[in-house]
This record gives structure tokens, sequence and C-alpha cells, in this order.
């Protein structure tokens, strides 16, 4: 069985998706970030970082957290989603890199000195937007002439990808609008079963 320590944003969602993707049972716990639940002594030994998401699968006597990480473990457990050529595993790679220690902070900063500091500092805001629409920029012209992120096939790298353009790039003024075919790849990767499960774990009663 695995156990899933995780929140209702991007970052759980790419760990639910591909759970509900590879068909893995897993229990999905809702860790209280507002409470403070991630900084205990308790959850710092699941994960040091005391961050969510973190993966415990007792099976294989393995804890896990960092979701480039954990995508990249499920991958290995199933053989599924990451492309199998040295080029691809490697395209793949590169792209989820890209998204969860690029992009994924950048939002950080943009909900930390915007939605949850309104007014507080516009510069930051202003930076953290700019790299964003940037970043957001350079993967729509990546998928102008690919269906998919990496190796030429549905992976990690798309999965990884998919919450931060449905639920992060809200916090843009214009969204996901300016950007033609990242909508394209958008309506075709929602339409999936699985993501459309894994995208509605742990969302608020
Ligand atoms: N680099 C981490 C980022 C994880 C992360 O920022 N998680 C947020 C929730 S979406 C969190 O735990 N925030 C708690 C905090 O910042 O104290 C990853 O990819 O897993």
């Amino acid at each position: 069985m695995i156990d899933l320590y995780s929140v209702f944003t991007a970052n759980g969602q790419k760990i639910h998706v591909m759970l509900e993707e590879c068909g893995l049972a897993y229990r999905a716990h809702a860790v209280n970030l507002y409470g403070g639940a991630h900084k205990t002594a308790e959850f710092r030994m699941l994960n040091p970082f005391a961050r969510v998401p973190v993966l415990v699968d007792h099976g294989a006597g393995v804890t896990v957290a960092e979701t480039s990480a954990i995508l990249e473990y499920l991958a290995d457990k199933t053989g599924r989603f990451m492309p199998q050529g040295a080029g691809g595993r490697a395209e793949a790679q590169q792209w989820l890199s890209f998204v969860a220690a690029n992009v994924g902070p950048l939002f950080r900063g943009l909900f930390k000195f915007g939605a949850a500091m309104p007014d507080n500092n516009p510069a930051a805001v202003k930076f953290f937007m700019t790299e964003a629409e940037a970043a957001f920029a350079v993967i729509d012209g990546h998928l102008e002439d690919r269906a998919w992120l990496a190796g030429g096939e549905y992976s990690v790298a798309d999965i990884a990808f998919y919450p931060v353009a449905a639920t992060s790039a809200k916090q843009l003024p214009q969204g996901v609008a300016p950007y033609t075919n990242l909508r394209r790849w958008m309506d075709v990767v929602a339409a999936r079963p699985a993501v459309v499960r894994g995208m509605a774990v742990l969302a608020p009663a």
C-alpha cells in the first residue's frame, strides 16, 4: 500500500494524476499546511524539507519527497510514462526538471508576494509574473510542432506540467489564454479519465 501526504494544489495534483494513471492503490492524506502540520518533528521524519507531497511505499520500504523524484520513482516502479530510449528519457527529465525547479518556484513566489500578501511588494510580483509568463511562452513554443512535451509520447513531463497549467496559471492576469499550443495540449490531457480523477483528489468538499 502507498500512503501519500499531500494537498489540493498543483504539486499534489501531479502525484495524484500519476498514481491514477499508473492504477496504483493508494491512500491520500490531506496535510493541514495552515495549521503547520508539515512543520512537526513527526512530519520531518518523512520529509526533512517540511513540504508536501511525500509518498510512502510500504511494500518497497521507500519514502520519497519532491515531485520530480516521486514521479520518477513511480515511473521506475511501474515501467510507465517514462520514454524508454536514452534521448526520450533525457528529454522527459529535462522538462520535468524545468517544471519542478523553475516554473514551480515562480508560482510559489507569485503566491507568497501576490495572493498571500497583496500589494506588499509589487516589484516581486512583477518579477515572478514576468518570469512565469516567459516560461509559459517557452513551453507554448515547444508544443507548436509536437503533441507531447518529451519523447514523442505522454510522459511524466506532461503529468508534471498539466496541474501547473490548469491550476497555478490562474494566478496570471490572462491565465493560459495567450498560449494557443498549450491550450490545445491541455484539452487533450484534460480528457484523460485518470487526469480527471487525479485532479479531484483531496478537493475541498
Ligand atoms: N520542490 C517541492 C515543492 C513542494 C511545495 O512547495 N509544496 C508546498 C505545497 S504545494 C508546501 O509544502 N508548502 C509548505 C510551505 O511552504 O511551508 C516539490 O516539487 O515537491
